[in-house]
């Protein structure tokens, strides 16, 4: 589908409480929303219309918006996120996301993280993880097949959300990193493989055609250069800090 629309969430004074595994120390605040604001330009530059919302300092990590939703063609559905300390900001976008999409509904005791669903076209890869667990699945499944959607579950390994390693490039192509290489779920697919000392920039985002990449990941970008497809770099290292990427920061529509 041709997205037209993007919502994201500014990130909060106390952004460095959030969660995080990374272990690359604390993020500093001013380079992360100067990271931002080039993420939402970014975005506007490929002519999506950008619904920017404030911080929320009750919710730490509220500038991952990716994960309170999965948005299809016909229905948005409003997670249950697996985080406890992320409950309740699903429904700070809702209000934005109901404008758009009828909506749905993830409730007890399902969990899932919008980062762990990929939507290509009519196929959606649901990644059962820490935070997306079997009960959260089998709901999604059932709203989205209702929809005519076919819904394909894999288990995620190491990372925290699916897609920290696995994004679409376009309908049938995926880019993932070296990990999932054997995974057979995603044998459908055409996949082009991230090198291994590159496997964050597995988090690409595609938009329209275009692949917006983190700076840093030169021979990932050469890959889908190669392919014929236009990327843009921008830094997304401070958000990196606290476990998220460039699919994180915004839902896509
Ligand atoms: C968290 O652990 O929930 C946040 N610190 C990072 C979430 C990143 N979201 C994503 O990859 N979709």
């Amino acid at each position: 589908m041709t997205l037209t629309h993007a919502i994201a969430r500014r990130p909060a004074a106390n952004a460095g409480e959030g969660l995080t595994t990374a272990g690359l120390g604390a993020p500093d605040i001013e380079r992360m929303l100067a990271q931002h604001r080039d993420y939402v330009r970014i975005l506007e530059s490929l002519d999506l219309q950008v619904t920017l919302l404030d911080a929320h300092e009750d919710f730490p990590d509220g500038c991952f918006v990716e994960d309170t939703a999965v948005v299809t063609p016909t229905v948005a559905v409003i997670t249950r996120p697996g985080a406890p300390s992320r409950r309740g900001e699903e429904a700070t976008i809702e209000p934005h996301l109901s404008k758009h999409r009828p909506t749905a509904r993830i409730v007890a005791p399902g969990s899932v993280d919008g980062g762990d669903i990929l939507v290509m076209g009519d196929r959606v890869l649901i990644g059962i993880s820490a935070r997306t667990n079997d009960e959260g699945a089998r709901q999604l499944m059932d709203i989205l097949g209702s929809k005519g959607m076919r819904c394909i579950t894999l288990h995620v390994g190491d990372g925290l959300h699916l897609k920290s390693s696995v994004n679409a490039l376009g309908d049938d192509r995926l880019l993932m990193t070296q990990e999932l290489s054997e995974c057979a779920e995603l044998g459908g697919f055409e996949r082009i493989l991230i090198p291994a000392d590159e496997s964050y920039a597995g988090n690409s985002l595609w938009v329209n055609g275009r692949v917006i990449v983190p700076v840093g990941f030169p021979a990932t970008r050469k890959l889908i250069d190669g392919l014929g497809i236009e990327t843009i770099e921008t830094p997304v290292s401070e958000f990196r800090k606290m476990d998220g990427g460039l699919t994180c920061l915004s839902i896509l529509l």
